[in-house]
């Protein structure tokens, strides 16, 4: 590359280099960056075996030595016979350019791509029964495994989604938590897991998680980020977007909503739901407050108004008062419902919810369902066969789709929420923890190993609800609440101290964040007198904080990242947008290691056994047959342990610097 370089140099050709030549020509050493994947793989792969996994594990449970079966599909195919002739699966699956050549049945993404957002809603609304949105591929391990599943195993499942789930409202697959864990932990670029899923699935909507102004960030951007986010959303594949804010505080709202519909995208403004409005004890969050929310979202001109019922507070007389009472004041729309079935009523509000008059109810496949992920598809789908909201899904395939699932997730073991819980849990009417977050506080008790301290903790989060107001949880107003729990438990302090020591505790940055209203206006305002005894002279945010930020200089970030990173795109750019810190690790990591998001799971998280064979497809027809011969005992003098592979039957080996 060197030659190359100099031989495209001007001055070099002409003949007039002096001693400066080299210092006053830098570019001369920005070299393309070697297609050497196969060596960092195997580089990946001995720093796994040395060192340990390359991606913080949660407990010591090992993935299982599975390869799941992954079910045929037969429209493609034709037969098992001639699905065998084409190759292997594992082929197939991991090289989206290679999409069985058979379109997939028609489904509601060509009405919104050949007639625009309103014409979808329309036939959303006008379609008998019941539409289910999927959300396997985001909330349910978002819930379930903390966001780990990755691109490999949901890529395998996408042909099958295509061919046998065409008539879903949507599938969920971005946002969220994805985004940020896909670039922090599984080290893959979360713009390439949507575009190759987009090549598998051509034909349902697929759906994201925008958390307004924050974007699937945890924080305010500036609002050219959030526009430029959502543009290249949907050219990179997504449809429908809920916007939710963590407050329903509605400026923030509609700058998503706003963002989102310039994209050309499907807006699904939501409303968070908290509180129970079945009960006329809980005045705050009544039917007047949720109606009155709706009238602003469908002014401001939403597709689709979605309840999102984050912690699964949604009981079904509750379900059955909120959603009739926006039937009946909007007729025409379409009306979706999202909850989490950490209490275990999650399958009777959904129900309830059709019942009154609901479009769009949110499932799980069977086997990435229930607890603090989304009620069972298979348990929706059989219950309303045969009714007038019949789904029209056919229960054998859900079963075959969840049968995949059952035997992926235990790949993700060290990720299993159900290593600490074991049921749903009913105490979250009174602590209105939402589902995400329930699992990750009872992870972190459970690893302090302190008895009672996940009891303690949900005690102390319904009190430090309480002493910020009351607010609406879910993300980042859950974390606040969250860290001020933790704070209170540690620190051994019950709500009154808390009030009576306010002027001299150091709270969590979080928390005073929120009051100086970083994250925007909770309704029913601050907490006071606590804001003033916390905040004093600390300076306020009164409006929508993006108002306040500067925009983002993409062509500055553009030129910086590019330094470091010659090759960084577009997509690049935008996450950096997002997270600077944790997309700058990420390339590195990549310039290192190559793709190691073509790894088998197994083989990514804990790599192979010594002696063990297997495959990684790197591109279409490029497949690498690796076996590990062996770990060397002894350390060079350099600290190094050599580690020896066959690769596609030659013999190789990579020096790894031993950290233990
Ligand atoms: C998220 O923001 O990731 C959520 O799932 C909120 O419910
Ligand atoms: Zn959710």
């Amino acid at each position: 590359p060197f030659l190359l370089n100099v031989l495209e140099n001007q001055k070099f050709l002409n003949g007039s280099v002096d001693t400066y030549f080299i210092d006053e020509n830098p570019q001369l050493f920005k070299f393309a960056p070697t297609k050497n994947r196969a060596q960092k793989l195997l580089n990946y792969l001995g720093e796994v075996l040395v060192n340990g996994p390359q991606t913080p594990l949660g407990t010591t449970l090992k993935p299982a030595e599975i390869k799941p079966h992954v079910p045929v599909v037969s429209q493609v195919f034709g037969s098992f016979e001639k699905f065998n002739k084409l190759g292997s699966w594992e082929y197939l699956v991991t090289n989206p350019d290679h999409v069985p050549s058979i379109e997939p049945p028609k489904g509601f993404r060509q009405i919104y791509k050949e007639q625009g957002p309103e014409a979808f809603a329309k036939a959303v609304r006008n379609h008998k029964g019941v539409l289910l949105m999927d959300t396997t591929f985001r909330d349910a391990h978002q819930s379930l495994l903390a966001t780990r599943v990755r691109t490999h195993d949901l890529l395998k499942i996408s042909p099958f989604v295509a061919h046998n789930f065409n008539q879903l409202y949507s599938l969920e697959n971005w946002g969220g938590a994805t985004f940020d864990v896909a670039l922090r932990f599984l080290h893959e670029c979360p713009w390439e897991r949507l575009e190759d899923m987009r090549k598998m699935i051509p034909n349902i909507p697929f759906q994201m998680l925008l958390r307004g102004a924050n974007a699937v960030g945890y924080t305010n951007y500036p609002d050219n980020v959030v526009y430029k986010f959502c543009d290249l959303a949907v050219q990179t594949g997504m449809d429908v977007f809920r916007v939710f804010d963590s407050l329903n505080y509605l400026p923030n709202l509609i700058v998503g909503m706003d963002a989102a519909g310039k994209a050309g995208g499907i807006v699904e403004a939501a409303i968070s739901y908290s509180g129970d409005v079945s009960n006329p004890n809980k005045k705050k969050y009544d039917l007047k407050y949720y109606l009155n929310i709706a009238d602003e979202l469908v002014k401001a001109g939403t597709h689709v108004l979605a309840i999102k019922d984050m912690a699964g507070l949604l009981k079904p007389k509750a379900a059955k008062m909120l959603v009739s009472a926006i039937r009946d004041k909007y007729p025409d729309l379409p009306i979706h419902i999202h909850t989490h079935d950490t209490s275990g009523a999650g399958v009777a509000a959904m129900l309830a919810c059709a019942e009154a008059g609901a479009d769009v109810i949110d499932v799980a496949v069977d086997s990435m369902s229930g607890i603090t992920s989304q009620p069972s598809m298979g348990a929706i789908v059989a219950s309303l066969q045969g009714s007038q909201h019949d789904t029209g899904i056919e229960l054998p395939k859900v079963t075959e789709y969840s049968a995949y699932w059952e035997q992926t997730r235990t790949l993700y073991a060290p990720f299993e929420c159900t290593t600490t819980m074991k049921s749903g849990n009913a105490d979250v009417y009174n602590n209105e923890i939402p589902g995400g977050q329930y699992t990750n506080l009872q992870f972190q008790a459970f690893s302090l190993g302190l008895g009672d301290f996940f009891e303690d903790v949900k005690k102390a989060y319904a009190e430090a609800n309480l002493l910020l107001g009351d607010i609406i949880k879910v993300t980042p107003s859950s974390k606040v609440v969250g860290d001020l729990a933790q704070f209170m438990v540690q620190n051994k302090l019950s709500p009154q101290d808390v009030l009576d020591k306010a002027e001299e505790l150091s709270f969590p940055k979080s928390v005073i964040e929120f009051l100086q209203g970083h994250i925007g206006q909770p309704y029913g305002g601050f907490p006071e007198p606590l804001r003033s005894t916390v905040l004093r002279d600390m300076p306020r945010i009164e409006g929508r904080p993006g108002e306040s930020l500067p925009p983002l200089d993409f062509k500055t970030l553009t030129a910086d990242l590019k330094e470091t990173f010659p090759n960084a795109t577009d997509r690049d750019v935008m996450s950096a947008a997002l997270y600077p810190q944790v997309t700058n690790e990420y390339l590195a990591f990549n310039e290192k290691f190559g793709p190691v998001d073509k790894l088998q799971t197994r083989m990514f998280l804990v790599g192979p056994k010594v002696g063990e064979e297997f495959e990684v497809t790197i591109e279409r027809g490029k497949t690498l047959g690796i076996k590990t011969l062996a770990v060397a005992e002894d350390l060079t003098e350099n600290g190094e342990r050599e580690v020896f592979f066959e690769l596609n039957g030659t013999l190789r080996s990579v020096l790894i610097r031993d950290k233990s």
